[in-house]
This record gives structure tokens, C-alpha cells and sequence, in this order.
């Protein structure tokens, strides 16, 4: 088959190959009003493994998005009974992000400017009706690949590669809207900053990697620590928390995490990981001037002889 579907190109096969690992993951809502056509299309992808769901209408189509957010595309015709494909497409993208559900509109029209209103208003490609099951192969495919590139993107630019922990941008754009939210609420947070212990001693007594495996553990735990609050990687061996919680309550859940810390194995024969933390709560006045007061009472804690939390 993947032969077959791929005799104008070798690099369409490898393409086609990888997907089609994935695919029977991959739900696709065809939203037609034309039985043959919806019937057309199954047949068309059935090879490929996806899983395929049928409306016969707009409404119908709204019904099962809602009903099942694991559905990746939607396939949409424009002419159908009640709510229009297009106008389908505009209200769908009002929530619904391209990396969250990819559109392809159809259409019967000739005079071309539907294919415009329908990108416009934000599906990702279209196709003019009748088409041939090439095409429609093709163009699931690209505007698949394109959303997965998307999310790969997406995740590169929000989390750190070593911890997986969000990186400093993800942190205070997070943290900015929590800060102006809690602002309108007269909410008090805590802003906590971490900072590991002697690290640089680990990395130059048992070298890079152990210091690496060492800032991996330590997020694995500052995570499971605390699942409700915004964590960050600020940048080397520092982390920041933004959390509703009041300063003494976090500072002996971080009380905790040191001495859970304690007990984590990182490399062979190396100390125990330890950090100081700071902590200061208040009305925000923004994130950055609450930020540098808790690294101040970071500071402190580190002049007290490390290992302890400052608030
Ligand atoms: P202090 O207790 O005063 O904070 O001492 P320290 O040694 O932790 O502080 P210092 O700022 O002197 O050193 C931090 C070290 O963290 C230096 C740097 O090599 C190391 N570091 C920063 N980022 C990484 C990383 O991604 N991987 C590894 N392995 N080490 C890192
Ligand atoms: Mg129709
Ligand atoms: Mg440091
Ligand atoms: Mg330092
Ligand atoms: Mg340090």
C-alpha cells in the first residue's frame, strides 16, 4: 500500500511509513452531509489506521468535539444543513488552537473564494470537491505533521530541555498572569526561590554528568513536592516557586523536600543534595520586585550556613 500511495516520491514513504505507526491514535471527525462523500472519505483513509468519527452536520459535529477533545482533525464540508461549515471553522477556532485540532475544509465551490474564507477564519488547508484519494492523503498528512511540529516547537520554547521543569520565560509569563489575578482578587502569594548547595563542588568532583543526573532528581522531587504550584528552572542551579500558600506552611514543605533530597541517589559515591530557599509572601506589586525579595532572603540563608529556608 505504502508503496502504491508513494511512486512519486521516497521521502512520501518514509513519511507515510512513520505515521502510519502513530495514526491509530489519530481521530479524525468527518463533518459531511453527503453520504457518499463521508463514505468516500472513510474508504479513502481507512488504510491509513485512523480512527474515524461522522457527523452529518454542523451540530452534530459541535456535539462529538465537545463530547471527545481527543479528536486531532476535523474534516469539514462548507454546504450543509443548519450552522455552514465555514461558520463552523469560526466559532471552533475561537477555543480551539491549531495545535489542539487541525481543520480541513471542502467544498463543491468553484469560484475560489471559499478556500479563502475558510483559511482566513482559520482551518489549516482545503480541498475542492470532487478530489482524488491522493490528495486528500496528502494533505491529512502535511497539515498533521504540521501541528505535530507545532507542539514540538511549542514544548521546546516552554520547558527546559535537562529538567523538563518550565524555563524561565514559561515561568514569569505563567507567573505574571497568577500575579495580576490575584491582584484583582487582593490575594496574597509566596514567591520562593531555591538555589542547590555547593553545587559547583559536584560538578568539579564527580564531574558534568553527575551534576546533570543530580538537577534532574532534584526536579523529579520539587515536582511530586508540589503539584500545585508554578515551578520554574530560573537558569543553572535555581529554581523559583509561585504558590498561594503562605510563607510558613511552603517553608516546611521545602523543610521536607531537603531532607527528602537527602536520600536521593545521583551518582556513585556523591554528597548529599542540599539547597537553600527564600521566601516572601505578600500583595503583589509585581513578580520581579517579589522575585528579589525572596532572593534576598535566599541570600540570607545562604550566609547563615546553607541548608535552610529564609522567609
Ligand atoms: P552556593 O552554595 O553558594 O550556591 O555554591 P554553588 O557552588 O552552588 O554556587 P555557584 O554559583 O558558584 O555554582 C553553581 C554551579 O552550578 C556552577 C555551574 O557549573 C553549575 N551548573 C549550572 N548549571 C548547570 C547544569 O545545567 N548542569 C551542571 N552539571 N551544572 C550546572
Ligand atoms: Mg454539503
Ligand atoms: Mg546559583
Ligand atoms: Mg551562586
Ligand atoms: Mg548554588
Amino acid at each position: 500500500y505504502v508503496l502504491k500511495e508513494s511512486q512519486h516520491s521516497y521521502e512520501y514513504a518514509f513519511r507515510l511509513l512513520h505515521r502510519l505507526e502513530s495514526n491509530s491514535q489519530v481521530k479524525i471527525l468527518v463533518a459531511e452531509d453527503s453520504d457518499a462523500t463521508r463514505n468516500f472519505i472513510r474508504h479513502v483513509l481507512a488504510p491509513h489506521r485512523y480512527q474515524i468519527v461522522d457527523a452529518r452536520d454542523g451540530e452534530e459535529a459541535l456535539r462529538i468535539l465537545q463530547a471527545q477533545p481527543d479528536i486531532d482533525m476535523l474534516v469539514v464540508d462548507h454546504s450543509m444543513p443548519g450552522i455552514s461549515g465555514f461558520e463552523l471553522v469560526k466559532l471552533l477556532r475561537q477555543k480551539m488552537k491549531r495545535n489542539d485540532l487541525v481543520i480541513l475544509g471542502l467544498s463543491a465551490d468553484t469560484k475560489g473564494s471559499l478556500s479563502a474564507m475558510f483559511i482566513k477564519h482559520g482551518a489549516d488547508d482545503f480541498l475542492r470537491k470532487p478530489f482524488c484519494p491522493e490528495e486528500l492523503n496528502c494533505r491529512v498528512i502535511s497539515t498533521l505533521e504540521r501541528r505535530d511540529m507545532l507542539r514540538a516547537l511549542k514544548k521546546a520554547a516552554q520547558f527546559d530541555a535537562l529538567t523538563g521543569l518550565n524555563n524561565r520565560r514559561a515561568f514569569s509569563e505563567q507567573g505574571i498572569q497568577q500575579f495580576q489575578q490575584a491582584q484583582r482578587n487582593g490575594q496574597q502569594l509566596s514567591v520562593a526561590m531555591l538555589d542547590m548547595d555547593l553545587f559547583k563542588q559536584i560538578n568539579d568532583e564527580y564531574g558534568h554528568a553527575a551534576g546533570d543526573a543530580a538537577l534532574i532528581a532534584f526536579s523529579r522531587a520539587f515536582a511530586a513536592a508540589f503539584p500545585d504550584a508554578l515551578l520554574g528552572r530560573l537558569g543553572g542551579e535555581e529554581f523559583a516557586m509561585i504558590s498561594a500558600q503562605p510563607a510558613e506552611r511552603l517553608s516546611r514543605e521545602l523543610d521536607q523536600l531537603r531532607n527528602h533530597c537527602r536520600q536521593l541517589k545521583y551518582a556513585v559515591g556523591a554528597p548529599p543534595l542540599s539547597f537553600s530557599a527564600g521566601i516572601h509572601q505578600g500583595v503583589p506589586e509585581d513578580l520581579e520586585s517579589l522575585l528579589h525579595l525572596a532572593d534576598q532572603q535566599l541570600y540570607q540563608a545562604k550566609r547563615q550556613g546553607r541548608g535552610r529556608t529564609n522567609w
